[in-house]
């Protein structure tokens, strides 16, 4: 196979249309709907992007696993800033993790040049109402493959009113046991303990896991990485746009809760979500755009 040239065909996985990218030494995965990665992998390597052996590819759902995107908030919204929660209408349900992931995203183009691909999508406002998914903005999100992989999560706001969005790349990585592995770059960063009913905490030296993990990371450095000794790696995140994060691990009971998930699953897998949540919820006035962008690679160690 020619390594320079890169190779995009679309495939078919249960319900749902996805392209495959193959380029560099390097597969990616995405389903058009929810403009969701997938899967990432370099040739001869443990996945760097987890996907749920349970996976169920069917319309209106997201896949578990890959990169869903959060939009226009993350998690519960009940849990967001006012300004964030005062866009959706009291009396409609607001389903967790925003609108779009389940949406059918519109692909607008595939730009193959330079020894990088991208593919690049919209998620249009759809004709039929969408409470809560604010007048004039729009949402797209372009995927970059060459020696990494790029997300660019871009709002455009076009509407008359200023418009306040919290939002998350929910990255899933493969890891080798989440109990032999830390995440890098939070020392010293306060958080949110979704899980000691929200309250603030300080981060003391590089995090490892014990236990089901859910925490709101603010004020961050853009480079954050996971070490994982066992797989002879580190995964690197940089972000832009964002100075918050989301880290989250089930295990055990939490795992055997959630859908397309098997009950020992959490042993392989990281959440690291690039974000805009809490204090770093972005505004934006008329005309204006914001772009979350994350770039994810792996080193050996
Ligand atoms: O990002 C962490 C989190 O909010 C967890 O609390 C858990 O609910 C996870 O997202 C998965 O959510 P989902 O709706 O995809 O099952």
């Amino acid at each position: 196979m020619n390594r320079s040239t890169p190779q995009v065909e679309r495939v078919e996985l249960g319900e749902l249309a996805c392209w495959r990218v193959r380029h560099a030494g390097a597969e990616l995965l995405v389903a058009q709907q929810g403009a969701q990665v997938l899967s990432y992998r370099h040739d001869g390597q443990p996945p760097l992007i987890w996907l749920s052996e349970q996976a169920a590819y069917g319309r209106g759902q997201s896949v578990r696993g890959g990169v869903p995107v959060c939009w226009p908030w993350f998690g519960d919204l009940a849990r967001n800033p006012a300004a964030v929660r005062d866009l959706h209408p009291q009396d409609v349900p607001a389903p967790a993790h925003g609108l779009v992931r389940g949406l059918d995203w519109q692909l607008l183009g595939i730009d193959n040049t330079e020894g990088r691909v991208s593919l690049a999508f919209a998620c249009l406002r759809p004709d039929t109402d969408l409470p809560g998914w604010p007048v004039g903005l729009e949402l797209k999100l372009t995927i970059a493959l060459d020696d990494r992989l790029t997300l660019d999560l871009t709002s455009h706001n076009r509407g008359i009113h200023a418009v306040t969005l919290s939002q998350a790349l929910h990255s899933y990585f493969a890891v080798s046991d989440i109990r032999q592995v830390e995440v890098e770059g939070l020392a010293g960063s306060r958080y949110r303990d979704s899980l000691q009913d929200w309250r603030e905490c300080s981060q003391e030296g590089a995090l490892r896991f014990i236990g089901e993990t859910d925490r709101l990371y603010l004020d961050l450095p853009p480079r954050l990485s996971i070490l994982d000794r066992p797989w002879q790696r580190r995964i690197t995140l940089e972000a832009s746009g964002s100075r918050s994060a989301v880290v989250w691990n089930p295990w055990i009971d939490k795992a055997r809760r959630l859908s397309q998930f098997d009950d020992d699953a959490w042993q392989g897998m990281l959440c690291i979500e690039t974000a805009n949540v809490l204090d770093d919820v972005r505004q934006l006035a008329p005309g204006q755009q914001h772009k979350l962008s994350v770039s994810l690679a792996t080193e050996p160690l």
